[in-house]
């Protein structure tokens, strides 16, 4: 199989092609990736002799259409993915995630290729702490950030391509993912890197947003596993019953770095924040058969702020300039 992987010099996208070298001996991997301040090449310096690695941007529709016409499955992870950031400057967001889509989608089109789409449970807004359902395929669209409502639209794309051109898609909408390689701008690594630089984590708001955990490579065997055995046209959610508190989650990062469970503060919140997100995953199981790999959070989480102790050379020359931008936001 001929694969083109976007995004794959990010977060999920460099655990995804490390994890497919690792495990589809069978699979010849093209990454494209624009390498902007979220991609990194060392994120892919344990496989960068097995695969393709192209710089350039998939809003570039002759290289798009290039690539797309030399694989047989294209995997869409490339996007603007930080809510903060979409909420200072909007513009990026909607041109790499809607109009990136876009150009995938007619180079998908033309060449007839198998397409996976890479989305986020935050297309369905959020729900009420005491709210008994969590999110399911059928649950309306309602997203609150520019970041979620670029996600919306670029599945909205990709539901019409499938419906009104054929193409072979699927798109899977996920929970908010932790492991190693992920950005320090996001709330797991930042905390964790925090604490190493001796600085106290920082809570938007109370810290009572629930966010539904997932580690990625539970996030990566489930695109594996839509890739594989997917049906063509459909949605599939992607969870691990992994409901906490953004409090409950500093708690375990303070213990687990062997400090007291309150040395952290409570800072402005983030305007618009969700409140809670949980997913229903039982079709993806059901139907495809998948489990996950983490069965606890805790022991995932010790593994991850142990990744973050020993790779300080990966994460270290982005921290400054990141709590410079959030410092300007006051958070
Ligand atoms: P990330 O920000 O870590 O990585 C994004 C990657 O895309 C980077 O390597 C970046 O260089 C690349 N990129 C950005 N703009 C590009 C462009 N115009 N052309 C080519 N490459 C470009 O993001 P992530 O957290 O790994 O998220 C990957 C995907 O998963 C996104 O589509 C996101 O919406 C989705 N998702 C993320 C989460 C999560 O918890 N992080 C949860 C559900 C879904
Ligand atoms: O310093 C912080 N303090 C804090 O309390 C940061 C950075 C975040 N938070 C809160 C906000 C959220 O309630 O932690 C929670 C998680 O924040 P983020 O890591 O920014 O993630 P979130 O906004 O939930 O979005 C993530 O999951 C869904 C990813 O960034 C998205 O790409 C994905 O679609």
């Amino acid at each position: 199989m001929r694969l083109l992987v976007t995004g794959g010099a990010g977060f999920i996208g460099s655990n995804f092609v490390q994890l497919t070298v690792r495990e589809r001996p069978d699979v010849q991997v093209t990454v494209l990736d624009a390498l902007t301040y979220a991609g990194d090449r060392a994120s892919l310096a344990p496989v960068a002799d097995a695969i393709t690695f192209v710089e350039g941007d998939v809003t570039d529709a002759p290289l798009v259409d290039r690539l797309v016409g030399a694989a047989d499955v294209v995997v869409h992870f490339a996007a603007e993915s930080h809510n903060d950031n979409s909420l200072h400057d909007p513009w990026p967001f909607v041109r790499t995630n809607v109009i990136g889509t876009y150009t995938l989608l007619e180079a998908v089109r033309k060449h007839g290729v198998r397409y996976h789409h890479i989305s986020t449970d935050e297309v369905y807004g959020d729900l009420e702490l005491d709210d008994p359902e969590r999110f399911t395929a059928s649950t309306p669209y309602n997203p609150s950030s520019p970041y979620s409502s670029t996600k919306a639209s670029s599945d909205l794309l990709v539901r019409a391509w499938a419906r009104s051109f054929g193409i072979q898609a699927t798109i899977s909408n996920c929970s908010n993912n932790y492991g190693p390689y992920q950005h320090v701008e996001k709330f797991i690594p930042r905390q964790v890197t925090n604490v190493i630089d001796g600085v106290r984590p920082k809570l938007y708001g109370q810290g009572l947003n629930v966010r539904d955990w997932i580690h990625v490579e539970d996030h990566n065997t489930a695109v594996w596993a839509i890739i594989d055995r997917g049906r063509a046209g459909e949605t599939y959610l992607i969870g691990a019953d992994g409901e906490m508190n953004n409090r409950d989650v500093v708690e375990l990062i303070l213990e687990l770095s062997g400090l007291p469970t309150d040395a952290y503060d409570l800072v402005a919140d983030r305007p618009g924040h969700d409140m809670r997100y949980a997913i229903d995953s039982s079709m993806l199981r059901t139907e495809l058969g998948w489990e996950p790999r983490y069965r606890s959070f805790r022991d995932g989480l010790a593994a991850t702020v142990a990744w973050y102790r020993d790779n300080e050379a990966w994460w270290r020359p982005r921290k400054e300039a990141t709590e410079a931008k959030y410092a300007q936001l006051g958070r």
